[in-house]
């Protein structure tokens, strides 16, 4: 039955960048069952923060970006021989592994976790060239952007109306509108985290550690790479991307 096998040896194109983005399964129902804070609930966002940090410690790729459920990883090395099948689910089944025991580890989380569906996420290869991975990535932001806006104006909105009134006031206005329906509510999004608007990422950045030589007992001063979770990112540009070196 070995032929039935039709996908198992299909491959990401060799000569491309691979971003593999992974997405929280019903995450609108776990959140309403966990009582997330609304639109951001900063425990839920360090439990997501912290496991990418694990997947970065496992894959070591070049940059991971998280906005709401979503994790983006872009690969330095290709997994698995590129065999696409296999790198989608031992990423997502290792992501689900990883936040489960990082939310299970909380007290108010472990019962109602307990009795509900397990968490799982889902996974997708996106093969980019060197050019894509910049517009992929600001395209991201953009949405992480998009989503900070309507999160509070959804949120602001059903303070008075019914979910269905609230989407479609959302659906009919423009940003600029969302923006001062949010001001005549007291909400300023330049205010906000910058987190909240642009999302985080986690990389690599040199460091400066001292050292004792040992033979002749003198300090030394080496550099290291450490895995950094930036919670004040910049707007996307091809100048973020080469001072971090995350085209190389
Ligand atoms: N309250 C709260 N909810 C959040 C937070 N971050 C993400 N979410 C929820 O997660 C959802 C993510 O959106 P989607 O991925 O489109 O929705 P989903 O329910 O996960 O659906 P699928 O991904 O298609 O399975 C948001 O709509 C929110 O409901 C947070 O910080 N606080
Ligand atoms: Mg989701």
């Amino acid at each position: 039955m070995k032929e039935c096998e039709i996908f198992s040896s299909l491959k990401v194109p060799c000569t491309s960048n691979i971003v593999v983005r992974l997405d929280g399964r019903n995450f609108s129902q776990l959140s309403r069952k966990l009582e997330f804070e609304k639109p951001y609930d900063i425990e839920f966002v360090e439990i997501l923060s912290e496991t990418s940090y694990n997947l970065f410690k496992e894959f070591n790729p070049r940059f991971i970006y998280i906005f709401s459920d979503e994790i983006n990883m872009l690969l330095k090395d290709v997994p698995f021989g590129g065999r696409v099948e296999k790198i989608d689910s031992v990423m997502a089944s290792f992501l689900s592994g990883a936040f489960t025991r990082e939310i299970m580890a909380k007290n108010k989380y472990y019962k109602i976790l307990k009795k509900n569906t397990p968490v799982s996420f889902d996974s997708r290869v996106i093969p980019l060239s060197n050019k894509g991975i910049i517009a992929y990535f600001q395209g991201r932001q953009m949405e992480a952007w998009r989503n900070c806006l309507n999160g509070y104006s959804y949120w602001t909105l059903r303070k008075k109306h019914s979910k269905t009134e609230a989407m479609e006031i959302l659906h009919k206005k423009k940003s600029r509108q969302l923006h001062d329906l949010l001001f005549s509510e007291g909400i300023n999004l330049a205010m906000m985290p910058t987190w909240q608007k642009r999302g985080i990422g986690l990389y690599k950045k040199k460091i400066q550690v001292e050292g004792l030589n040992p033979l002749s007992q003198e300090k030394v001063k080496s550099e290291r790479k450490k895995i950094t979770i930036d919670w004040e990112l910049p707007r996307f540009d091809e100048n973020f991307f080469l001072e971090k070196s995350l085209l190389e």
